[in-house]
């Protein structure tokens, strides 16, 4: 059926077949390999974006791959209606991995932050005793958190949020990497959690200040008040340590993963906690079809393996400090700002010429490597983590050449 039809004949059908609710790079992609992806023309590309750090172990990893389709070979889905062979020894080795005493498996990103929202607020009502219905939650201002309607419910992007009301009540935003606006909104005894990306991926990878996570866990341990971390992007070792909080030495007391959780290729997410929290939720007061399913359970367990036997913590943090620099010696009027931590960076583009960010997109694509803006005039830069320094040179040479044509 799709036999040898070019990019464009492939790019028609997406647009005439399915929504719109993206806007791709114009590059369609066939195949992956550690850090690199082919189009269907069969030109080479470096991975800059890694499914927005889905795909830390690289493309295809095979032990994870092989993971996947050994198990699928032999039990794919038994729901949580009985027990299966692989999700106890997933348990154990995530909670054990992560320090925690238990975990609740599900699949996708948005999955684990809903999960880690009716968990809040049950241990709100039954261990914090707030009255019923009046658990709050403080977020942060340019939060992303996923694309539920409750998630989105507390997000300040219009494009976020616009035309999907009624919202989901419950939530206060506050300014992001601001302590004082925190202190002030946990004055409220009606809060039962804090819900924080560790660096807000979305909103431009903002790195907060020095400090700032462990000084917000501490505000909310005065305050009774549960430190909840969305890790999804920023976990498993993409910013040089195995989660982002450990830069601050921060246990969260909810910890939210997904993406490379499953080594990009299949959707895993879980959130971790300790029994006071997680015992609040009972049989039967959550769960989902695919959650904690025996293929997710064993290509978790190979991805965390890949971390952990690939050293992908301190390869991403000493890759990281080399790109920053590289990109920060770029002699050229369009480098604005280059922040990050470990292999999660941004390049702020200052439009120059008539070129913006999504020009300077075009350019690398065309010289081999690919990327997407975030909010017009932001480039998120993050490779697989198996990236080779060899490699992240060449990558470095793509963008600095692919920036320099323009000024
Ligand atoms: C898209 C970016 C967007 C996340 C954090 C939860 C989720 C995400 C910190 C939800 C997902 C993805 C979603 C994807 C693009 C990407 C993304 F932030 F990474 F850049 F959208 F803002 N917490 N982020 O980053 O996980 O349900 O997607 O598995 O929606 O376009 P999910």
């Amino acid at each position: 059926m799709s036999e040898n039809l070019n990019s464009a004949q492939l790019m028609e059908l997406e647009s005439k077949h399915g929504a719109h609710n993206y806007h791709p790079l114009p590059v369609v992609l066939e195949r992956g390999e550690g850090a690199y992806v082919w189009d269907v023309e069969g030109k080479k590309y470096f991975d800059f974006l890694s499914a927005y750090s889905a795909v830390n172990q690289g493309h295809c990893h095979p032990r994870i791959v092989g993971a996947m389709v050994d198990q699928a070979r032999k039990l794919t889905l038994t729901s949580r209606a009985f027990y299966n062979d692989s999700l106890g020894v997933f348990e154990k080795y995530a909670t054990e991995f992560f320090g925690f005493d238990k975990i609740l498996p599900m699949n996708t990103g948005a999955e684990a932050v809903e999960t880690a929202i009716k968990l809040t607020r049950k241990w709100g009502y039954l261990v914090k005793g707030i009255a019923e219905n009046q658990a709050k939650i403080i977020v942060c201002d340019e939060n992303f958190h996923g694309r539920t309607t409750t998630i989105v419910s507390f997000s300040s992007d219009p494009d976020a949020y616009s035309d999907y009301g009624p919202f989901t009540p419950g939530f206060e935003r506050i300014p992001y990497n601001n302590l004082s606006a925190l202190e002030e909104a946990l004055a409220d005894p009606n809060v039962a959690g804090f819900l924080v990306e560790p660096i807000q991926g979305e909103a431009g990878v903002f790195v907060p200040d020095e400090g700032y996570l462990k000084k917000a866990y501490e505000l909310c341990k005065t305050k009774n008040v549960l430190f909840i971390a969305d890790e999804v992007q920023t976990g498993i070792a993409r910013t040089g340590k195995l989660l982002a909080v450990d830069h601050e030495e921060v246990k969260p007391d909810i910890l939210i993963l997904g993406k490379a959780l499953g080594g990009g290729v299949f959707p895993v997410s879980a959130v971790l906690a300790n029994d006071e929290i997680m015992l609040t939720i009972k049989p039967g007061q959550h769960g989902s079809t695919f959650g904690g399913n025996p293929i997710a359970a064993r290509v978790a367990i190979a991805a965390l393996d890949v971390v952990k036997d690939e050293n992908l913590c301190e390869r991403a943090e000493k890759l990281g400090n080399i790109f920053r620099e590289a990109m920060r010696a770029i002699d050229s009027p369009m480098i604005e700002l280059v922040r990050g931590k470990g292999l999660l960076n941004a390049v702020i583009i200052k439009p120059t010429n008539g070129k913006e960010a999504w020009d300077v997109c075009v350019k690398m694509a065309e010289n081999g490597l690919i990327a997407k803006p975030t909010h017009q005039h932001i480039i998120r830069f993050a490779p697989p983590l198996i990236i080779t320094e060899g490699q992240l040179q060449d990558a470095i040479e793509i963008i600095k050449q692919s920036i320099l044509t323009f000024a």
